[in-house]
């Protein structure tokens, strides 16, 4: 331990200092044969002696002064905590008892009063001493302990550190995640709580914004090879490129040499401030493909004129760590018992000024700066306490304390209540509940042009401003790994282009996810929808399915080539028939045409004249006149035409008289048309959109109204064909001159033939197709009838008319006509 007071007239106060100077304890065997010691440390950390060191120039620089504390000398008692929670905690019982083998809550000797505690180092360190120091109230005054848990006044009630607490920089660091978009992170913690608290928190706030962890690591603090190759195959295995550190640089070391060994790169680090300007990391050779690019958050940076020349003016005759130190630098030593084993003797003359190394290197002073805050907001407390003017003091009944002899409460208070700017550098210091402000450096790892690594500064983080500004990052100034430019990006999953919706992975975190398409008729029109959204109803996806577009409106319309044959056909249909009639009519007085009674045979063609044109009504945009005539003149024609034909055939069969078949003609007719009228006025056929049957088509369509009346119209035509079939099936063997009962049964026979062959053809068409379908029926049922019953007719009438003779006629056909 280093120990400086010298026993002048002036009164002295003791400042404690606690740095972790070396890095680990010497292995001991537990061989409890021999008393138990105190472990010796090995491992000589230059940075952080170099922290050690400041405090001492820190103590000078106040001690030379007039201002602040004149009559009052400063003096100092240095423990050495190896980064260890056992050596902190017996460097803080000896500090206590003022003995030099620990013995709590015992002090003998009455030396000059202990004012406070700097340091301690490590959060785990600190929390450990705070704990002891908080029993007496003893004040503490921590340059690195950060950890958020140091936070709590309840448990360590007389805890003040100068070094933000890492609530801001687990926040800050989430931000910057957040803030290049990088939804896929893997982390790596210290097996401290300056790790677990850190990563902890950042954790916190990433997940809430939606990124995920894709793996979380814990350095060990104890030598374990097997556990870092573990961490670095994590690594290699993972798909995430961001992997945020949480560490100080002495637990990180093991993983770095392991990452340089496998030669890990492409990958962005971001770096806690214990890590972030650590030359033990970033002087090792060839870190730059590895750890190139290297994002990390440090605290405020000042210069502090006349360090550097007192850390070159250290002697090796002080003590035993710059005896040590030295022994090191200069590879040469101080103990003769090393002497006598071969090693070179020290003479003390070698040449400091020579030297640069971490510890003379004052470029980045941020913890040092730290740690001369710290060592003046204790000399000011204590500036403070001997300054208080007598019967005005803010202790019970206004006294004030006694820099001879005060109580650590009493020196607590005067921090609590301390404002006080730095010297050299300006910045106003207070403590708000014992932690100063969140304020960070951003930095960036670039190559420097002899092959090592530079700090760019690239921006910072600010607690105290408004939230959407307290993240400043200049982009363009950033070099990632590998010098690349651009921003990497580390998500598990791409986006969902629109079109697709994510699809969550079973067992896996929420980033990762498959786009999965959207349906027909849905869409999605965002990135990253969640579901996919169902089309309006007169609307349809597109091929992308990223829009609704209306669906195309379907209906057999007259202008296209299918309609236009179907109205040649139709029409012809219709010329055809009249043609029929008027070759009819030119032969009147002709046995043939008289001898069934040519009224039926007229009420036929009429009947054809109607099925034939009715059939173009079908075609073209169903309207309500349309939809209301095309079906009701198809029933009536086609019962015009049966009823037609059954007189016809009840003529022959019966032998009935015309006046009978006429009534039956007429009656059967004029059912089907009351029934019709029936229909049109109490649910009429309407025109419809068919959304149903086609997704990307509305089908324009009639709407039968009522299927009940549909159905019974046309069985009712049903039953009038089957009737007049089996009537002319019964007549056609009967003496018949002219055939006609063989016509018509065999006319009847195409009627149906067609109409059977139309319901599967039906069935099995969609949308206009079924129009057609059923025009084509109409139009070969009504061909066929006219071909037929006519085609006899008009071959005797036009090209036999020797055999339309009366005396061929059989006798009682004659009679009956008469
Ligand atoms: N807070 C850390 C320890 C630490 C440190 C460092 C150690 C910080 N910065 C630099 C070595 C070098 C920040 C803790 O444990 O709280």
């Amino acid at each position: 331990n280093l120990r400086g007071y010298k026993e002048v007239e002036k009164k002295t106060v003791v400042i404690g200092g606690m740095f972790p100077v070396h890095q680990r304890l010497t292995d001991t065997d537990s061989n409890t044969t021999i008393a138990p010691e105190s472990s010796d440390c090995e491992g000589f950390n230059f940075r952080t002696f170099r922290w050690a060191q400041t405090m001492l120039f820190a103590l000078n620089e106040i001690n030379s002064r007039n201002d602040i504390l004149p009559d009052t000398e400063l003096g100092y008692v240095i423990y050495d905590s190896c980064f260890t929670i056992s050596k902190a905690v017996e460097g803080t019982l000896t500090f206590l008892t003022g003995q030099d083998e620990a013995v709590p809550n015992y002090r003998c000797g009455d030396g000059p009063p202990l004012s406070a505690l700097v340091g301690a180092g490590g959060s785990d360190l600190s929390i450990a001493t705070a704990r002891i120091l908080g029993l007496y109230y003893f004040p503490q005054m921590s340059y690195a302990s950060s950890c958020s848990v140091l936070e709590s006044r309840f448990q360590y009630p007389t805890f003040l550190r100068t070094i933000p607490s890492d609530e801001h920089q687990s926040v800050a660091m989430a931000k910057l995640v957040l803030h290049f978009g990088w939804t896929w992170v893997g982390t790596i913690a210290a097996e401290d709580d300056y790790g677990k608290y850190g990563i902890k928190r950042f954790k916190e706030v990433v997940e809430e914004a939606g990124v995920c962890i894709s793996f979380s690591e814990t350095l060990p603090k104890i030598r374990n090879p097997e556990a870092i190759e573990r961490i670095v195959q994590t690594v290699l295995d993972s798909t995430a490129k961001i992997i945020v550190v949480f560490s100080s640089d002495v637990d990180l070391s093991p993983l770095v040499g392991e990452l340089l060994r496998n030669n890990v790169t492409n990958r962005t680090w971001i770096a806690s401030e214990a890590w972030v300007t650590s030359a033990a990391i970033s002087r090792h050779p060839d870190i730059l493909p590895v750890l190139g690019g290297t994002i990390g958050f440090a605290v405020k940076r000042a210069d502090i004129p006349g360090l550097k020349e007192h850390l070159l003016s250290v002697t090796p005759y002080n003590d035993t760590l710059t005896e040590e130190f030295w022994g090191i630098v200069f590879n040469c030593t101080m103990n003769y018992r090393q002497v006598l084993s071969g090693m070179r003797r020290c003479t003390g003359e070698e040449m400091m000024e020579k030297l640069s190394n971490t510890f003379t290197d004052v470029s980045q002073l941020r913890i040092t700066y730290n740690v001369y805050k710290a060592v003046y907001a204790v000399a000011h407390a204590l500036h403070n306490l001997e300054d208080c003017k007598p019967h005005s003091g803010p202790f019970e009944n206004n006294t004030c304390a006694d820099i001879t002899k005060f109580e650590p409460w009493q020196l607590m208070y005067y921090l609590k209540n301390l404002r006080y700017t730095v010297p050299h550098t300006g910045e106003e210091i207070y403590f708000n509940n014992g932690d100063v402000d969140g304020f960070y450096d951003i930095l960036n790892w670039q190559s420097e042009s002899e092959g090592g690594i530079t700090y760019t500064h690239i921006g910072y983080y600010n607690s105290t401003a408004p939230p959407e500004e307290r993240l400043i990052i200049n982009n363009g100034s950033i070099i990632w790994n590998n010098d690349i430019l651009e921003t990497p990006r580390s998500v598990c999953s791409e986006r969902c282009q629109p079109g697709t919706r994510m699809g969550i992975r079973q067992g896996e975190p929420v980033c990762c996810f498959d786009c999965i398409p959207c349906a027909d008729g849905e869409i999605s029109n965002t990135t990253d929808a969640r579901g996919c959204i169902q089309c309006d109803e007169d609307y349809w996806s597109n091929a992308n399915h990223d829009t609704c577009v209306p669906k195309t409106i379907e209906f057999l319309d007259f202008t296209e080539p299918l309609g236009i044959t179907l109205i040649a056909i139709a029409a012809f249909g219709a010329l055809a028939t009249i043609a029929v009639a008027i070759i009819l009519l030119m032969h009147l007085n002709t046995p043939l045409v008289n001898v069934n009674d040519p009224l039926l045979s007229f009420s036929l063609l009429l009947g054809l004249v109607i099925t034939f044109l009715c059939s173009i009504v079908f075609l073209g945009e169903p309207q309500m006149w349309s939809c209301m005539t095309s079906q009701v003149a198809l029933a009536v024609g086609f019962a015009l035409v049966l009823s037609s034909l059954m007189g016809k055939s009840a003529l022959l069969m019966l032998r009935a008289r015309a006046v009978k078949a006429r009534v039956i003609m007429i009656v059967c007719t004029l059912i089907q048309a009351v029934g019709c009228t029936v229909w049109l006025i109490l649910m009429p056929p309407q025109p419809v959109k068919n959304t149903a049957a086609q997704n990307i088509k509305i089908i324009l369509e009639c709407d039968p109204g009522n299927i009940i009346f549909i159905c019974s119209i046309f069985a009712y035509d049903i039953l009038l064909a089957v009737l007049t079939f089996s009537f002319a099936f019964v007549a056609r063997k009967l003496e018949d001159h002219f055939n006609e009962g063989k016509s018509v049964t065999f006319g009847m026979l195409v009627f149906f033939i067609v109409w059977i062959s139309f319901v599967p053809a039906y069935l099995s068409t969609r949308g206009k197709f079924m129009v057609a379908v059923q025009i084509f029926a109409i139009l070969a049922s009504s061909f066929g009838l006219l071909a037929c019953v006519f085609i006899p007719k008009c071959y005797v009438l036009l090209i036999k008319p020797e055999r339309n003779k009366e005396e061929l006629m059989i006798p009682r056909a004659k009679s009956r006509d008469t």
